[in-house]
């Protein structure tokens, strides 16, 4: 990274909030571009900024991107103690235009003559940036006509003198300071035992603990393992009758993971990579189950661990800061913390067809696989839905089943996953790599192996960015998404040329040019998760495969023989809904929670989810909400995310019990400030051209279309996090 810095004509008067809102469009972290300093000119004419940046490029890009083209940007020098002046400052500030670009020694000298100048008539020092083409003086002071005489006096001829104001780009912190600290004396975290019910008034047997976890799939089983590590007494309920979460009750044929397998699981005791061995790239589902099988039953965390049991209800209790949480079984349990590991998709969604429950044949949706499977060979299934699981899905059962009918509403871009085994050599070479592995998710965009390059795909020639795009598309995994150009998701022309690339290799691979035609999506590519395939487009030459496109043919009604469209009926024995998930709010806003007063998070989040680093919600004291809305983990290698989630809930516990405090929640206006980051964020991407996508909620009907993923990238997410625990848990009311 070096310096750049950017002289830029403006239409018209620039004022601290589009500042504010240029930097919060520019995403930074996808550019690699840090903005350092801006100051105005009074008229509003011109702005000097300056930047870190990796070249002078980048910065260009980032400044079209935000509309201000005709910038002059230079990779220069910058004096040490320019990051040291005081924001606020009145400037003068100086450019030169330097003819003899490419000769050092005259620079120096152009360089020389200016400062002495200046320093002659008394202007105190201050900070020159100097580059090949150009040189800017700062003089501290409104004197520019004083100055611009000055220099004229020694002829010198300023490419242009002008006074202006210091403007702050970075939007104010998102955290304010705690509205209200209060202290409880050290050592008094632990519960009264209370064995009235408040709620009832009736005698309960309540258990007691310190913290209560719900679900037991990569988040809980990742806190469960942590908190026990601090020494708190913690208990575990999981509706499902053993671990896994998602990979548990996503086991329909096909299942497999996205993240190669080896970074996705996890980090914490070396002893599991070691003697866990990964027969896959990508995982299928029975290995991802029997993975975190293995890591419980070798850590002994079963017995703390009560399976199919469903919280039915948590509720805060404010007079004794803690949760009280009650299971459809009966059983009740009082904890100081409740961690909500209920997953982002976990709440599963059937579509409301008339007819829906007078199918005679057999049906199932995806996320709620038969444990003892679905007998589909030799008869005639019908799919309805082609996101992650549709696609898995169609591509394993094709050859076993008679007739397969695809349903189709939104065509995806698929890329190959190009699984395979992983060999002995495969498995020694990830353990021996294994800290830079997961050093280099850790400082990736999304916590994969892949990430983007800072460089523009819209600077490059479109022969450059194609060859780049085959060499991708010939990756494992998601090289093509998250291992592409770092403007790939920002702009619109790059991102048509990856549709165009991927539409040519659906029409190269389906033989049949109307069902190709079906297949090509519209949307910008990357504004949903990206489904990978193992021979989907493939599938479509079979013949006893069908696709049925819902937007020519709408689904009219489901009928005990089948699917009966606006074009005809669709003879069907067994029935697939493929359809997603009510994503982010849906499985924590199934139970009734309650936080301060009694409000219900369902109400809470009813015009769309609300919440402080995606960790917090305010009025909801103690909640912690892993891999939950607003939360980078959805765009994420959810191992990695959700380690990182669970790191962060450990170290403000740890915070509040050193301090001797009993609860912690955002304030309000810490919420909202977050709410607003995440949407600003989220708008500053492709992805808020697909609102009907589960990442915005558009997916389920009757919710509001919110963005809920937080989009700026694992990193940044981390970033944030870790700055709201240094300041102290800033933006929090500890109690
Ligand atoms: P997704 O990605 O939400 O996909 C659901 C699919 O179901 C999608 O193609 C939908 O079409 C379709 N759908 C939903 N409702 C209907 C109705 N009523 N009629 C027809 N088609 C419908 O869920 P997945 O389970 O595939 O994947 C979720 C995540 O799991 C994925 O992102 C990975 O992270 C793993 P639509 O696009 O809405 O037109």
């Amino acid at each position: 990274m070096g310096h750049c810095f950017a002289l830029v004509p403006l239409a018209g008067c620039i004022g601290q909030e589009d500042l504010w809102r240029l930097w919060r469009l520019a995403c930074l972290d996808l550019y690699h571009v840090n903005w350092l300093r801006s100051i105005v000119a009074r008229d509003g004419q011109r702005m000097l900024c300056w930047y870190e940046a990796p070249d002078a490029e980048s910065v260009r890009f980032v400044l079209r991107q935000q509309g201000l083209a005709g910038a002059a940007v230079y990779s220069g020098r910058l004096a040490d103690d320019t990051r040291n002046c005081a924001i606020g400052d009145a400037q003068v500030v100086v450019e030169c235009r330097l003819d003899n670009a490419g000769d050092e020694a005259a620079r120096a000298l152009a360089q020389a003559a200016v400062v002495d100048a200046l320093a002659a008539a008394g202007y105190p020092p201050g900070q020159v940036f100097t580059a090949s083409g150009a040189l800017v003086r700062l003089v501290a002071g409104d004197d520019a006509a004083g100055v611009s005489a000055c220099l004229r006096n020694h002829d010198l001829a300023p490419g242009a003198v002008w006074y202006g104001r210091e403007l702050d780009p970075r939007p104010p912190t998102l955290f304010e300071p705690a509205a209200d600290t209060r202290t409880s004396p050290p050592g008094s975290d632990t519960l009264t035992l209370r064995s009235e019910s408040r709620a009832t008034g009736q005698q309960t047997a309540d258990a007691t603990c310190d913290a209560a976890i719900i679900g037991a799939g990569l988040s809980g089983i990742c806190a469960l393992e942590r908190m026990l590590r601090m020494g708190l007494r913690v208990r575990l309920y999981e509706a499902g009758s053993d671990v896994g979460g998602v990979w548990h009750w996503n086991r329909y044929p096909g299942a497999r993971i996205d993240s190669e397998s080896y970074t996705y699981g996890f980090s914490f005791q070396r002893e599991l990579l070691r003697d866990w061995q990964w027969r896959e790239l990508f995982a299928a589902q029975p290995e991802m189950e029997q993975y975190l099988r293995f890591v419980v039953d070798r850590l002994g965390l079963r017995q703390h661990m009560r399976f199919d049991t469903r919280v039915a209800s948590a509720h805060y209790d404010e007079s004794a800061q803690c949760w009280r949480l009650q299971c459809a079984d009966g059983e009740q349990v009082t904890a100081r913390y409740l961690i909500a590991a209920t997953g982002s998709l976990d709440a599963a969604q059937l579509p409301d067809y008339p007819g829906r429950d007078t199918f005679a044949g057999a049906s199932c949706h995806t996320a709620r696989w038969p444990a003892g499977g679905v007998d589909l060979a030799g008869r005639r299934v019908g799919v309805i839905g082609t996101g992650a699981s549709g696609v898995q899905v169609i591509q394993a059962i094709a050859s076993q089943v008679r007739q397969l009918t695809v349903f189709q509403r939104t065509p995806s871009y698929c890329i190959p996953q190009r699984n395979r085994s992983l060999t002995d050599a495969d498995r020694l070479r990830i353990e021996r790599d294994w800290d830079d592995i997961l050093a280099s998710c850790r400082a990736s965009f999304a916590g994969f192996i892949h990430d983007f390059d800072p460089t523009p795909g819209l600077t490059l020639p479109r022969q450059a960015r194609e060859d780049r795009f085959e060499r991708l598309w010939q990756t494992p995994g998601f090289a093509f998404w998250l291992g592409n150009y770092g403007d790939l998701l920002m702009n619109d022309d790059v991102n048509e040329h990856a549709c165009e690339f991927l539409r040519r290799k659906i029409r190269e691979r389906v033989h049949d040019g109307e069902t190709a035609r079906r297949l090509l999506p519209d949307h910008p590519f990357g504004a949903k998760r990206v489904p990978l395939e193992n021979g989907y487009y493939e599938t479509y030459n079979r013949p006893n495969v069908r696709l049925v496109d819902l937007r020519e043919t709408p689904i009219r009604q489901i009928t005990p023989a089948g699917v009966l469209t606006t074009g005809e009926e669709h003879l069907l024995d067994v029935l697939i809904y493929a359809t997603g998930f009510d994503a982010g709010t849906g499985a924590l806003a199934r139970i009734d929670v309650r936080g301060e007063g009694g409000q219900r998070l369902s109400e809470r989040w009813r015009e769309g989810p609300r919440t402080f680093l995606g960790l917090l919600v305010a009025g909801f004291p103690n909640l912690f909400i892993v891999n939950g809305p607003h939360n980078a983990a959805a765009l994420c290698n959810a191992g990695r995310c959700i380690e990182q989630n669970v790191d962060w809930i450990a170290g403000c516990i740890e915070h509040l019990r050193e301090r001797g405090c009993r609860s912690i929640a955002p304030s309000a206006t810490a919420e909202a400030q977050w709410t607003r980051h995440v949407e600003d964020v989220a708008d500053a991407t492709v992805l808020s051209r697909m609102k009907h996508s589960w990442f915005y909620g558009g997916n389920t009907p009757g919710k509001p279309q919110r963005v809920g993923i937080y989009a700026g990238g694992a990193r940044q997410f981390h970033e944030q996090c870790e700055a709201v625990a240094m300041a102290g848990y800033a933006g929090c009311i500890l109690g």
